[in-house]
């Protein structure tokens, strides 16, 4: 694809999470949450026995990190408030964890950046998780009262706000292949966390649509979703099996929260499939009218690498729920070997599309992509460098499709790269290097630019995307 130019208005950014980088995880009252009990009980479970109490040393090191994001020519920052920092056992606000994102915030802002906020990244305080978690309505309502104290303690300082990232990710690895705490494999049961995270979303907003009206944020605040969405592609030559694979992962991870926040409703085949397989949601009188209040202002969309399904081997499991689909390999699939990922950049431009064509009203941002590379010191120079070539091409070829998907009507307004500054990644830690700025550990967690970040200067200050013979 030739050289091709981002809008003028189009904004670049970093994504992080709270749990992945503030580490200080018992400081100032902070309360455990999933990863850290995790960790306690079983570090073995994490690359290099490395858990969730460092993060990347964000919290004693936010200034130089919005510093060198600046430099970068970047002009926001996504991060997470951890739930566990603000609220006390007993809901209450934590004055100290309130303190510090009041700080955390004012040092971005006198960076120059903007930032977004995201009120959950996978981050359950344990507690909460002890009463039933996601599977409990006391606590998708304790959310709700989460989310009104976040927005009433930093409404003035926050416009962008997001009820989640990823919500399908935790009924998925939690709940469907068991590879998160609790290790659950229970399809039905990860549904019905699925519906209930659906209306602690749609209850957040209400809570936000509230306090906007009460005069709480500056003008021009916003609400919106995160999730992770790529249009599940199949085979070439698919028969109706693999069609209806493709209808269900398509409905159960696209549909299902793009209805949600376009239409603030389920969508109805999706449903009438699961109760006619045995699936049974915790839906409850009054809550038509609950998710009718989780339409949001617009969406960040995470792409990684996209979804292959075939036609199931098997129609139900071990527990006897439904399998819609199997994993489907594309024999032609170019994979990040060290993720086990393939990187298929106009994924990114189909599901731009797809947008364009079925929820043409929405807005989105491309809120996170990225490359996980594993044993990147490989590749430094003489200088001590990482010659992050790799990742210049990956971000390049992604971009280069967002550009097209815009210029053939995706509303797409921006691109927030994960993780500009390499950070923990959940049971993998820092196997998997994302930065555009190392991280050393064996340096107290020193900072070094890879070549990557000039490069990403480069497109962000000039909104041009070159071709590839132009790195
Ligand atoms: C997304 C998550 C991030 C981040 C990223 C990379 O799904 O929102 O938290 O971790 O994926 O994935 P991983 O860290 O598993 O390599």
């Amino acid at each position: 694809m030739q050289e091709m130019r981002l809008p003028d208005d189009f904004f670049f950014g970093a994504a992080m999470s709270g749990p992945q980088t503030e580490g200080a995880w018992a400081q100032g009252g902070k309360l455990e949450n999933l990863w850290d009990t995790w960790s306690n009980e079983s570090l073995d479970d994490f690359h290099n026995r490395v858990g969730s109490y460092g993060g990347n040393d964000f919290t004693r090191r936010h200034d130089e990190d919005f510093a060198l994001l600046k430099d970068m020519g970047l002009d926001s920052v996504r991060t997470s408030i951890q739930w566990s920092r603000l609220l006390d056992r007993d809901g209450a606000v934590n004055p100290e964890g309130e303190a510090y994102y009041h700080r955390l915030f004012a040092s971005a802002h006198a960076a120059g950046l903007e930032v977004f906020v995201n009120l959950y990244h996978f981050d359950m305080p344990t507690y909460l998780f002890r009463r039933g978690g996601w599977a409990s309505r006391d606590v998708v309502e304790a959310y709700a009262d989460y989310a009104a104290k976040a927005f009433r303690a930093f409404g003035k300082e926050i416009s962008c706000w997001f009820t989640f990232n990823e919500p399908i990710v935790e009924p998925e690895m939690r709940y469907t292949v068991g590879e998160w705490y609790p290790f659950a494999k229970d399809f039905s049961l990860a549904r019905a966390i699925q519906y209930n995270i659906c209306i602690a979303h749609s209850l957040a907003v209400r809570e936000f649509r509230i306090a906007r009206s009460e005069g709480v944020f500056a003008d021009g605040a916003r609400i919106g979703l995160i999730n992770c969405f790529t249009p599940p592609y199949t085979r070439e030559d698919p028969s109706a099996e693999d069609l209806e694979a493709v209808r269900m992962t398509d409905g159960i991870a696209n549909r299902w929260w793009l209805d949600l926040v376009t239409k603030g409703e389920l969508p109805q085949d999706v449903l009438e499939t699961l109760a006619s397989r045995g699936v049974r949601l915790p839906i409850r009188p009054g809550d038509e009218q609950i998710l009718r209040q989780g339409t949001v202002d617009w969406l960040g969309c995470n792409y990684y690498h996209p979804e292959r399904v075939q036609a199931p081997a098997a129609d139900t499991d071990a527990n006897g729920d439904p399998i819609f689909a199997d994993p489907y390999v594309w024999p032609d699939a170019v994979m990040n070997e060290s993720r086990g990922w393939e990187v298929f950049p106009q994924g990114i431009y189909d599901f731009g599309m797809m947008l364009h064509r079925d929820y043409p009203e929405l807005e989105f941002f491309v809120s996170e992509n990225g490359m996980g590379i594993e044993r990147e010191e490989q590749f430094k120079d003489a200088s001590g460098q990482v010659q992050d070539g790799y990742r210049i091409d990956f971000i390049r070829d992604h971009l280069l499709w967002v550009a097209k998907a815009i210029a053939d009507g995706a509303k797409c307004r921006g691109y927030h790269y994960w993780a500009v500054i390499d950070n923990w990644s959940w049971k993998n830690a820092f196997k998997n290097r994302y930065g555009l700025v190392e991280v050393d550990l064996s340096d107290g967690y020193s900072r070094r630019p890879k070549k990557s970040a000039s490069w990403m200067r480069q497109v962000a200050t000039t909104h041009v995307v070159p071709n590839k013979e132009e790195n």
